[in-house]
């Protein structure tokens, strides 16, 4: 794909190998949320313990192969749900072939998520600076899609002092990064209230990554 200098919809730089497209995913929400309705159905959010004892103040459920947790032995991808001790439902095919598509979009062809983590966050809750760094193959981007409630986004660098830039993210929005970026410090700030006529008095963010 090639955008010039005044198409609206083309992606904006972050970092080296990580890109912003506003709105990318707004077409095709409803039936995103439709899907991930029916993912939360069989594998409920619920909030998690911290290796360090404390509750995360977002809720989080995962499909796919794997999914992430933590508890008070660590952070780490496990294959089933511990609260049903199921498998976490399958990552959905019309998901994990969007995914490919905005990864591809963004220069990495051929990405294929074992692992989609669902984050809902209501009015209060925020995420703190983090690196992803759980998943075994780093040379995968990972593509992150947002609905409802906007946000806004930490984006800092290498180095957990490193400055954050701030970015809005709103309903519809893709971020996908990876390459020289890929472990770079992030966060959510505190989401304000508020009323999204999708979702209610939430965010929800979905990551797609490749764990295995
Ligand atoms: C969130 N996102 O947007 C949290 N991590 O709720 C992340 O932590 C994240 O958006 C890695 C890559 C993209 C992300
Ligand atoms: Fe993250």
């Amino acid at each position: 794909m090639t955008w010039d200098l005044f198409d609206s919809d083309a992606p904006l730089p972050l970092a080296p190998g990580a890109w912003l497209r506003r709105g990318r995913v707004l077409a095709e929400a409803a039936d995103i949320l439709a899907v991930v309705a029916s993912v939360t159905a069989q594998a409920p959010f619920r909030r998690m313990e911290t290796p360090g004892g404390f509750t995360m103040s977002a809720a989080m459920t995962s499909c796919g192969r794997v999914g992430w947790l933590t508890d008070r032995s660590g952070y780490r991808y496990g294959p089933r749900d511990p609260l049903s001790d199921r498998p976490w439902p399958p990552l959905p095919p019309f998901l994990s072939t969007l995914a490919g598509t905005l990864a591809a979009e963004s220069g990495y062809p051929g990405f294929q998520p074992d692992s989609c983590l669902i984050n809902r966050y209501e009015p209060g809750a925020r995420m703190a600076l983090h690196q992803d760094k759980d998943e075994r193959d780093l040379s995968a981007p990972i593509v992150s899609l947002s609905f409802g409630l906007s946000a806004r986004f930490l984006f800092g660098g290498a180095r957990r002092g490193d400055p954050t830039q701030k970015i809005p993210l709103h309903h519809g929005d893709v971020v996908v990064w990876g390459g020289p970026s890929r472990l770079f410090f992030h966060g959510i700030g505190t989401v304000p209230k508020g009323h999204h006529p999708a979702l209610g008095a939430a965010r929800l963010n979905l990551t797609f990554r490749k764990a295995l």
